[in-house]
């Protein structure tokens, strides 16, 4: 089998990958990047991920990109893991459903981290657009505490590669909402953190280079 290799930001979507590849214990060398230096617009990275972004995984003699794919491809071609939702399954609408729901999650840290941290002038930041996004964000983890109920993980039946794509959400949410009134996702979130494979991974992810502070507000809100 060829060697494995993740194409990697520190605290990145990609650190998903790098959590599946450890739950499945699967080495792999992670070549990192940084979001800031635009080593990710080098014609060797697009030709590996066409937007140059992250993940990118080299894997079985393909290169893939899009997290939320890589995740699935890893659960089907390692299904004896137990982390692939199969066609036919009881739960596969739900696995699908938090699959993709975990991008609508992913989309809208994504538009806070560039209105936060990424732009080079702050003062271009729009309060209007932090103000809209964070309250969605916040609908998001409404609905993720509702699809908990009483469950481990996100589906009944147990730890899945949705709860890959959407636990590490978890880790770069809280930068723009507090999550103290959803016990049922702060509980879920420590539940994702006690794991083995997690820890690990965060013990490989690297230093991430862009939150310079723990908490983000909405500009203006007391
Ligand atoms: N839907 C894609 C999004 C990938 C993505 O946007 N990754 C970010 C890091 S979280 C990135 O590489 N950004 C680079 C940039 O914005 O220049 C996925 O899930 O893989």
């Amino acid at each position: 089998m060829s060697e494995i290799v993740l194409h990697h930001v520190p605290a990145s979507r990609s650190f998903r990958v790098l959590w599946m590849l450890t739950e499945l214990g699967l080495e792999a060398e992670i070549v990192v990047y940084s979001i800031r230096d635009g080593s990710l617009q080098k014609p060797d990275v697009l030709a590996k991920t066409p937007a140059g972004r992250v993940p990118a995984l080299e894997i079985d003699d393909l290169t893939l990109f899009e997290s939320g794919a890589i995740i699935q491809y890893l659960a089907e071609t390692r299904e004896a893991a137990g982390f692939h939702r199969a066609p036919g399954h009881a739960e596969r609408g739900r696995y699908l459903e938090v699959i993709h729901f975990a991008e609508t999650m992913g989309s809208l840290i994504e538009q806070l981290n560039l209105n936060h941290v990424f732009l080079r002038d702050p003062a271009q930041a729009s309060p209007v657009v932090i103000k809209l996004n964070t309250r969605r964000l916040e609908a998001t983890l409404r609905a993720l505490d509702g699809l908990l109920g009483d469950q481990d993980y996100l589906l009944p039946s147990g730890f899945s590669a949705a709860d890959v794509m959407l636990g590490f959400n978890l880790m770069a949410a809280p930068y723009f909402v507090r999550l103290d009134g959803l016990p049922r996702v702060t509980a879920y979130r420590d539940r994702i953190a006690e794991r083995a494979a997690y820890q690990a991974a965060q013990a490989r992810d690297g230093v991430q280079d862009f939150y310079a502070q723990d908490f983000y507000p909405i500009p203006g809100a007391s």
